[in-house]
């Protein structure tokens, strides 16, 4: 195991996020703190999507000839099915899928509600559960078989254009789904041999764990017609000719959590960002025998404004030592501290101290100001993570001019490779076999002049490789 895996496993337990003592292999218990991220994290993405996908929930259960409708869809997820075959002691006529994904549960319904071009776009989003029978070595959160947050959005359209563009607004969206966590991604077009089965495409946003594997963290994928034809999607047009439509679906899983305690972890623990922390401000009393009641008097009132005012905030007045809380809330990722002693009350100040930085400043005390200085300073937290974050994954990507070059830097420090590639498929697999690693896919706008790094043909595009997750 990884030093970065046993800090990963290690954290989960402690901060009490998940706990993966459950008996059925790559199925976990959400534990509070980790239900509390997972439910913040959510509404980040729901927040998102709400804005033009209406939200809906379909079964869990896929008849089994509805699945195996579309071939290269179901060939791409035969082998990680799992089927229900009994109900109770009868045996089904019809088996049913436990749903790895739903374009098979929803296309023959969108087949029913589409009859004209006034009925598209369609734009949906569900968050549910899917399993997968993954045969890859399982890990919390981030391979798991039971993915119990896939928020899934599917598109209808009428033309090509439509679907095209709707890929590019997704993008949008995960791009800014992402920069509200500050977790930094690469957007790359994945190969062919590497795309969502039955897509014309997958465009795919990647982060970089701290052991410096890469973690596709999204997908995107144009659909083209290829459901449509099968489930038979298809409308009315202004002139009455019936035409089967464009589709697009998009999805997020788990992973996304997985990238915020891996990106912005330390040694200390978790570090979360305010927008999806469980508590965004913890407030130790600093105690001794005298004045004790005053000062918790003043917590509490600081405790009672900052709540009023939208902020998730804990009073932390156990009896115990004040390092032992620090120590705690720390790990748990908690964005900011609050102190409050005798002194600061005499003096009119509070502490504050940053999880990030861990630098103690010293405020004025004021109720009435007490809100905007707080929400100020969380703002700060969440910029300084992803500035830190973005520098640390830029200076992680290198350029390489020759495979054994590729080769070395991974076998250093790793990280995402960037070269020159002539874009052939068996080219591509080649090199994916001789360093052992995958190329993640073809970066947008980027356009290349140089020498493909593995056959030494003119180099068409800029692609990245590494090895990943
Ligand atoms: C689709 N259909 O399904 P996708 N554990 C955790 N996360 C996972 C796992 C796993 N075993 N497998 C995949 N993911 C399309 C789009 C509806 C929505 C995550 O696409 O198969 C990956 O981050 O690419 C992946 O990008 C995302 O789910 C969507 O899965």
């Amino acid at each position: 195991m990884s030093k970065f895996s046993e800090w990963f496993n290690n954290i989960l337990e402690e901060a009490e996020i998940i706990d993966t003592r459950y008996p059925v292999k790559g199925m976990h218990v959400w534990l509070p703190q980790g239900f509390k991220l997972r439910k913040h994290t959510l509404e980040i993405i729901g927040k998102i999507l709400d804005r033009d996908h209406d939200e809906v929930q379909f079964p869990l259960l896929i008849p089994e000839d509805e699945l195996a409708k579309e071939g290269i869809h179901v060939k791409g997820f035969e082998d990680e099915v799992y089927w229900v075959t009994h109900g109770g002691l009868t045996e089904l006529n019809k088996k049913l899928a436990l749903r790895p994904t739903s374009e098979t549960a929803m296309y023959p319904m969108f087949n029913l509600w589409i009859r004209s071009h006034s009925d598209l776009p369609l734009k949906i989003y569900q968050t549910v559960n899917t399993f997968r029978y993954e045969t890859r070595h399982t890990r919390p959160l981030i391979r798991v078989r039971e993915i119990t947050t896939f928020t899934e959005a599917h598109t209808v359209h009428t033309d090509e254009e439509g679907a095209s563009k709707q890929v590019q607004e997704a993008l949008k969206l995960y791009k800014s789904i992402f920069d509200s966590l500050a977790v930094p991604y690469v957007i790359t077009t994945r190969p062919d041999w590497d795309k969502f089965p039955g897509a014309d495409y997958t465009v795919a946003f990647d982060t970089l764990m701290p052991d410096g594997k890469t973690l596709q963290i999204g997908t995107v994928h144009n659909l083209g017609q290829t459901f449509a034809r099968t489930f038979e999607v298809t409308y009315e047009t202004e002139s009455g000719e019936h035409q089967y439509a464009y589709q697009t679906c998009y999805g997020l899983s788990d992973r996304v959590i997985a990238s915020v305690i891996g990106v912005h972890g330390d040694e200390n623990g978790l570090c979360l960002p305010p927008a999806v922390a469980p508590v965004q401000v913890v407030i130790v009393p600093i105690i001794f025998k005298k004045g004790k009641e005053k000062v918790l008097e003043f917590c509490r009132k600081t405790k009672e404004t900052l709540e009023e005012d939208g902020l998730r905030v804990h009073l932390d007045d156990r009896d115990i030592r004040a390092g032992k809380k620090y120590y705690e809330w720390e790990m748990k990722g908690v964005p900011l501290r609050i102190e409050i002693g005798p002194r600061d009350i005499e003096n009119g100040t509070f502490v504050v101290v940053p999880r990030n930085t861990k630098q103690k400043e010293f405020l004025d005390y004021d109720l009435k100001k007490i809100s905007h200085m707080v929400q100020d300073k969380l703002d700060t937290v969440t910029m300084e993570m992803s500035e830190k974050a973005w520098k640390a994954f830029d200076e992680n990507i290198k350029t390489v001019q020759s495979a054994d070059e590729a080769l070395k830097q991974l076998s250093g420090d790793k990280g995402i490779i960037s070269f020159s590639w002539c874009g052939d498929t068996s080219c591509g697999k080649d090199l994916e076999e001789k360093l052992r690693v995958d190329l993640l896919g073809v970066q947008e706008y980027a356009p290349e002049e140089g020498t493909c790094i593995n056959c030494g043909s003119r180099g068409k595009v800029t692609a990245l490789l590494a090895r990943t997750y």
